[in-house]
Parts: structure tokens; C-alpha cells; sequence
């Protein structure tokens, strides 16, 4: 029987990834674990909640213990564009917070989940066809902390056996969480202002292709990596995976077609216009496909249908 902890559960990710962790192994084996935020109404309630802040090793290191806690879903960590605001508190947040979270795995022999990011990737990267092993020069913390990220989660696989396992995500769409901080934001936030204004000031230029995920996808490829026999993988931190790439420009066409009197504007922001520019258009994910069955269910159209109509029942 699993006993989890997920870290940031009640930020974009973990709000979504909590109850479907709890639907497949039981709410009392999931711990969700909160810093700043309220948690989200059922988080609390439909299991264990807490609150920990990942930078104190120490604290961490007594919740593993008190619940007997086998696999850590380490998703606590500041976004590209909050990271870029405050580059000192990135780092301590989200690489002290995951040299705690291993080092406490290595002492209770936990497996950890570490997601990383397209974030990983820098200027000098191939922007299309984005291979699995690649340069990796990223030019924002955000990003430095994410290759270090995946370093580190190999360094403790190799050297201590902790069975690290991650990917690097696309932005990710969702309805339940805002995301807040990132660079991808804007394809979650039109939808928003789509139903509410039938309007969009969007801060990233037209034309710029992004690789992108629907968060039931990205939540099962969490799950679903955890649970690979480990023979399999000749990789492990971190799979490139994808979904679709499509430009604001694309995204604002598809939602026009369910939404006729949409229509969307450009303020662009240099900061995450810049950060923008140094990621991939689109990643190659054949290794994820081959060495644990990687296949994203959504695409441009199917999300843009299921986040219409789910925000539309949300928000009438
Ligand atoms: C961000 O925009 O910072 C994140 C990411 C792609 O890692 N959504």
C-alpha cells in the first residue's frame, strides 16, 4: 500500500493531481501538503492536510516519518516569471526545497517525483524536433533551477538509489487552480476572460509557439511514470513530454469557433516574451513514448471543448 506526500498540493498542479492520487490508492494515503495558500475546498477535507514549508528539512523529514510516507510528489516551487521577480527566493524555494525533499528521501528510502519544465531548456536548444538529450543552457533561475533540478534527481538515483523519476512539462491548461507566476499563463487565463469579457489582452506576442499540455494528461503521465516497471526506463529525470504547440494567434482561432465574439488583443510583456523566445516551439517526447508508453488524449480542439464547457457550467 503507497503511503504519498504531494508538496504544493494547492498550487495548479497538486489541487488536481491530489484527488486523482486519493481516487487510485485511498484519501488516507495521500497527504497533501500546503504552504501559503488556502487549500481548495475537498483538499482538506478528503484527507489528510497539511501544512510544510519545504525549505525546513527537518520538519520534513518528521511529517515522512509520522506517515510512513514511501513516494513524494515534490511539486512545491515558484513559476518562471514570479522567479525571474525574485530569483534569490526561487533558489532557496525550489532548490533547497528539493535538495530537503531528497535528502530526506535518501534517509526513509522514499521514491520522488520531480516535475521539471520546457523551462529546462535554453536559447542555444533546438527550438523544434527539441531532442530528449540536448543542450541545456537556460537563461532564466526558473530554469537553472529546473536543470539542476534534474541533475541533482539523477545524481541521488545513481549514487544513493533513490528512485527519482520526472518530466519536463509543457505549460498546462487547467480549470480547477490559476497557475499565478508562469510564462505559459495566458493560454489558461484567455479562457477566463473568453467566458467573462469575450475579450483578451494576451502578453505574449501572436506568433509564438509554446508546447502545451491538458492537466488530465499531465496528471496521468505523473502517475503513470511512478507506476513503470523500472527495468524499463533508460532515462529518468526528466522525460520531454508534449501534448500540442500552437500559438496565441492558433488558441484564440479555436476558441473563436466556440466563442464568435471573442477577440483578442496584444500588450506584450518583454520579461515572459523573453523567456518565451529561449524555450522550445516543440519537443521531441519519443523516449517517453517508448520506455514508459507516453500518449497525451487532448488536443487543441478536444481541450479547447472541455475547458469551455466545464468553465462555462463553473461560471454560467
Ligand atoms: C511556466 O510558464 O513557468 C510554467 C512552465 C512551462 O514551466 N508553466
Amino acid at each position: 500500500m503507497k503511503r504519498i506526500l504531494v508538496t504544493g498540493a494547492t498550487g495548479q498542479i497538486g489541487s488536481e493531481l491530489v484527488p486523482a492520487l486519493r481516487q487510485r490508492y485511498g484519501s488516507a494515503q495521500v497527504i497533501a501538503a500546503g504552504h501559503q495558500n488556502e487549500p481548495q475546498p475537498g483538499l482538506a477535507d478528503n484527507g489528510p492536510y497539511i501544512t510544510l514549508d519545504v525549505t525546513q528539512i527537518k520538519v520534513i523529514d518528521a511529517v515522512v516519518k509520522q506517515y510512513n510516507i514511501d513516494t513524494v510528489f515534490h511539486l512545491a516551487a515558484l513559476l518562471s516569471a514570479k522567479a525571474e521577480e525574485k530569483p534569490q527566493l526561487a533558489w532557496k524555494v525550489n532548490m533547497d526545497g528539493l535538495y530537503n525533499i531528497l535528502e530526506v528521501s535518501r534517509a526513509n528510502g522514499c521514491a520522488v517525483f520531480f516535475p521539471s519544465s520546457i523551462g529546462a531548456f535554453g536559447p542555444d536548444t533546438p527550438r523544434d524536433n527539441t531532442p530528449q538529450d540536448t543542450l541545456q543552457h537556460p537563461n532564466t533561475m526558473y530554469g537553472v533551477c529546473k536543470v539542476s533540478g534534474e541533475l541533482l534527481c539523477n545524481y541521488y538515483y545513481t549514487r544513493f538509489g533513490v528512485d527519482t523519476r520526472g518530466v519536463r512539462y509543457p505549460g498546462l491548461i487547467s480549470h480547477e487552480t490559476m497557475p499565478g507566476g508562469g510564462t505559459t499563463d495566458y493560454a489558461v487565463e484567455i479562457f477566463y476572460h473568453a467566458i467573462k469579457e469575450k475579450r483578451y489582452n494576451c502578453f505574449l506576442k501572436q506568433d509564438t509557439y509554446l508546447d502545451m499540455m491538458y492537466m488530465p494528461d499531465a496528471i496521468r503521465a505523473a502517475i503513470e511514470l511512478m507506476e513503470t516497471d523500472a527495468n524499463r526506463l533508460k532515462h529518468r529525470n526528466a522525460f520531454n513530454i508534449t501534448a500540442m504547440s500552437f500559438a496565441p494567434k492558433e488558441l484564440a482561432a479555436c476558441i473563436q469557433r466556440f466563442i464568435p465574439e471573442f477577440s483578442m488583443h496584444y500588450t506584450v510583456d518583454p520579461v515572459r516574451q523573453a523567456i518565451a523566445d529561449s524555450w522550445p516551439r516543440h519537443m521531441n517526447d519519443r523516449a517517453a513514448r517508448e520506455e514508459w508508453d507516453w500518449k497525451p488524449r487532448y488536443d487543441l480542439e478536444s481541450m479547447t471543448q472541455d475547458m469551455i464547457d466545464r468553465l462555462l457550467f463553473r461560471l454560467g
